[in-house]
């Protein structure tokens, strides 16, 4: 199959973009308004309204910062259920006041410090909602009220929109950092080289972060259907958000008292989940291609990584590993032996993955297909027979993930590849995408709305049977949630690495998430800070590209600051098309593969650091990946800004991304000063510089005061135990930093099995508080950079040491410490 062929074609290209126009179309509705409401009596922690058109109103505080409005247009609600929460909470008590003169309602939390929405009856039910404060931040357009269409199902509000207000988050979108004045549509689709632009591609995710005059909220718009946000891109005063079925039911989060992002975020996964902490092998450098066939390429790549001690965990088996794209199978010619090839990575170092698509080859001698029709896996048609269509294997069938029952069988699946040595999955193709033409095997990949299942085919919806129109934006999700689900239970003491292209809002307790199908391009390496931000801020920590983009060649160039740019995002994996030049970090000549190398490493010093981020992302719901405007909200500066971003709390990376740029212009967010992480120079907040940046430099810098836990140079996350760890130390400001350990893998952590370091640095003294076991990576120095001189003396817990060095290229201190000091002295 001549994929890349098509890819290249420069008349498809512009045909892809120009139906993803047509796909993005939004629905054409007869709308009805709500008309004039009237409130039923309260219930203590909910408050209902009828209205005149039938539709009913339903309004819950889940706690004082977070409400829920709920619209039933045929005044029947639906049950409460929703794929996207992980436990939904029980809602606050309430204090109503309905005033007959003004004809408002409004409801608060009651007995404390409480945002309030406030209903206003007539002429048509609107909602307005203000912070604890008193402010009002989010109000229904009196010109646009909230409809829906009786016929079509369809329903959408619209709100008042400051002309300065800004949006984030929505997902993944191939689009700018700020989405105010865009329009966009959640649907998942198979989108092979995507254009800028083009929407929607792979994964749904329909919430959002508002940010005006420092100040943001969240809106999570819970609805699985076709729906669309349109962000002020018609009218730039509203902005309006709607489906093509189901509930108006969404969620509005005031971001606390301080109405930060952070708050914002913290709350929307304290709903919808958090990633759990990634097994640390899943943070090393990743190697994949479509595809390392046969076996032999496997070892070949993962052999030349050692001899050439370029660090890396894990290597990926696409498609070609499978007897003719049998999910759960072995190609007998070309992976004859998979548990010596398996044992003999695992000799080497490395971990495989396996990519598992949805589609199950209609065969009778293939067990995994005769299983599923048995047990009644697979989706049905409108008319009850097993819905077939063409992907990689032929006709398939596809196994409904929105059944409890056919999860758990095809979360038993894995076993035998587990038992077999496989250590991760990657679940593929599941928006679903499928061949537009049945009769072909060389599947057309351009972008077509009926590239998925036929809209009438149906899904059991646990429990609330429904169609494809109603579950598509869920399929993938809950392939990936099966996937999860059975790694669990087979490998209780594990954690899974799930690998998915599609998902829905939630998708971040199940998996990491990867951009699907890009460029090799420089405007897709700059799209890459935009996306995988965004994505961050929607609550999915995990995130990453292909490294190099995966259609078509780059080159030696865009790919060596590719990998640089990429070597701190939390997802880092080098994948490429079948058809590409090999693209391994040697691929590109001796030169180039020693700044590769470099790039790599500086990942694996930076681990320690990066798991930190991690784990706090559990605690805490801070995103791994930051743009700047997340911790900068004060600083308009940051706000459009697309070209760096913060990996982790501490740590500022502005990458080159354009061709031949051997330096290029910084922000540094205001109210930080900043140590550039090679030459240990002082910046200060609020500026743009000009930073040098040769093909070997990736541009760092750490936030000053902040304290970043590094180890030396390993091959793989297997060497890390005995490890030495070095504290890197920003001076100038005074600041905390944290490190966080574990045994980087099982679930011991959630029991207590962690040490837990703080570091507080007051002047020039650096105090380290630490709780927990001591049998993880030890402490064995600290570094001070950004020091302008040797210190005259330096002193440990008191005592005078003599074991510091001071490098006056780097201007940092080395100080010799133990894995116990508690206090170290510059004098
Ligand atoms: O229709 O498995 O995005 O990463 O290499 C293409 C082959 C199917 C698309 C994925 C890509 C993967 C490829 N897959």
């Amino acid at each position: 199959m001549k994929l890349s062929r098509l890819w290249r074609k420069p008349s498809a290209r512009l045909a892809a973009a120009a139906l993803s126009i047509a796909v993005s179309q939004h629905v054409q509705a007869a709308w009805q308004t709500l008309g004039a409401g009237q409130l039923e009596t309260p219930h203590n922690d909910l408050v209902e309204l009828s209205t005149a058109s039938g539709a009913r109103v339903r309004l819950t505080l889940l706690d004082a910062g977070t409400a829920r409005i709920r619209i039933a247009p045929n005044g029947v609600f639906g049950r409460d259920f929703s794929y996207a929460i992980a436990t939904q909470p029980k809602p606050v008590p309430l204090s109503v006041e309905h005033d007959d003169r003004a004809n408002t309602v409004t409801l608060r939390a009651s007995g404390k410090e409480s945002m309030r929405v406030v209903v206003t009856l007539k002429p048509s039910v609107r909602v307005d909602v203000y912070d604890s404060a008193g402010e009002l931040f989010l109000a229904d357009d009196p010109a646009r009220e909230m409809v829906f269409d009786p016929v079509s199902g369809a329903v959408q509000v619209s709100k008042q929109r400051a002309a300065t207000e800004l949006y984030y988050g929505f997902g993944e979108k191939a689009m700018p950092m700020s989405r105010d004045q865009r329009f966009m549509t959640m649907w998942n689709s198979d989108t092979p080289a995507y254009l800028p632009g083009a929407d929607p591609i792979y994964q749904s995710i329909p919430f959002f972060i508002s940010l005006l005059h420092g100040k943001s909220y969240g809106v999570f718009f819970d609805n699985t259907y076709r729906s669309y946000f349109d962000m002020g891109a018609t009218d730039p005063a509203r902005y309006t958000f709607g489906a093509a079925g189901g509930e108006l039911d969404y969620y509005v989060f005031t971001g606390g008292r301080e109405r930060s992002a952070a708050n914002v975020l913290r709350s929307y996964t304290a709903l919808t989940g958090r990633g759990s902490l990634p097994p640390l092998w899943a943070l090393g450098y990743q190697q994949s291609r479509y595809s390392y066939t046969p076996d032999s390429q496997v070892r070949e790549v993962a052999k030349t990584f050692r001899e050439k001690k370029i660090p890396a965990d894990v290597i990926y088996l696409d498609i070609g590993y499978m007897e003719g794209y049998r999910i759960f199978t072995w190609s007998k010619k070309d992976f004859p032996e998979p548990e010596k090839l398996l044992a003999d990575l695992k000799n080497e170092g490395f971990r495989a993955v396996t990519i598992v698509d949805p589609g199950v080859k209609v065969d009778d001698d293939y067990a995994v297909y005769r299983d599923g029709r048995q047990r009644g896996a697979f989706t049905r048609t409108a008319k009850g027979d097993e819905m077939h269509a063409t992907v990689w294997p032929g006709l398939c069938a596809f196994p409904d993930f929105t059944s409890p029952d056919t999860r758990a069988w095809f979360g038993s699946l894995y076993e035998k590849f587990l038992d077999q040595g496989v250590a991760g999955f990657w679940n593929d193709m599941n928006e679903p995408g499928v061949f537009l033409n049945a009769d072909s095997d060389e599947p057309p990949m351009q972008h077509d709305p009926k590239k998925t299942f036929p809209l009438s085919t149906r899904h059991f919806g646990d429990g609330d049977p429904g169609d494809h129109a109603r579950y598509h934006n869920v399929y993938g999700m809950q392939m990936a949630r099966a996937t999860y689900e059975g790694l669990r239970k087979l490998r209780p003491d594990s954690r899974p690495l799930v690998l998915t292209r599609a998902g829905y809002a939630g998708i971040q307790r199940f998996s990491a998430v990867w951009t699907g199908d890009n460029d090799a391009t420089w405007d897709h390496l700059a799209m890459t800070i935009p996306m995988l931000t965004n994505l961050s801020v929607s609550g999915v920590p995990f995130v990453g590209a292909d490294v190099g983009g995966f259609v078509e060649t780059p080159s030696a160039e865009l790919y060596t600051r590719w990998l640089q740019a990429a070597a701190l995002t939390p997802f880092f994996r080098t994948h490429s098309a079948i058809d590409t030049e090999p693209r391994e970090p040697w691929s590109f000549g001796a030169d180039y593969e020693k700044i590769n190398r470099e790039s790599i490493e500086l990942r694996y010093r930076m681990l320690p650091y990066l798991y930190t981020a991690f784990a706090a992302e559990e605690m805490d719901g801070e995103p791994v990946m930051r743009p700047l405007w997340f911790d900068y909200p004060h600083d308009v500066k940051t706000y459009l800004r697309e070209d760096e971003f913060l990996a982790g709390r501490d740590i500022l990376v502005a990458p080159i991304l354009h061709s031949g740029e051997t330096k290029r212009r910084v922000y540094f967010p205001n109210g930080d000063a900043w140590i550039d992480w090679w030459s240990g120079k002082r910046y200060a907040g609020g500026q743009e510089k000009e930073i040098e940046a040769p093909l070997n430099r990736l541009p760092l810098f750490v936030r000053a005061g902040a304290s970043v836990a590094t180890q030396p140079v390993v091959q793989s996350t297997n060497e890390m135990a005995n490890v030495p760890l070095t504290i890197t130390v920003a001076l100038g400001t005074d600041g905390t930093g944290t490190l966080y350990q574990d045994a980087g893998d099982g679930y011991a952590y959630r029991n207590g099995e962690t040490r837990r370091s703080t570091f507080t640095l007051k002047g020039k003294t650096l105090h380290i508080e630490t709780n927990g076991p001591s049998r993880f990576q030890k402490i064995a120095f600290v570094e001070f950079a950004g020091a302008d001189a040797a210190p005259s003396s330096v002193t440990i817990d008191g005592k005078t040491t003599n074991d510091f060095h001071f490098d006056a290229t780097t201007r940092r201190i080395r100080v010799a410490v133990s894995n116990n000091t508690k206090e170290i002295e510059l004098h």
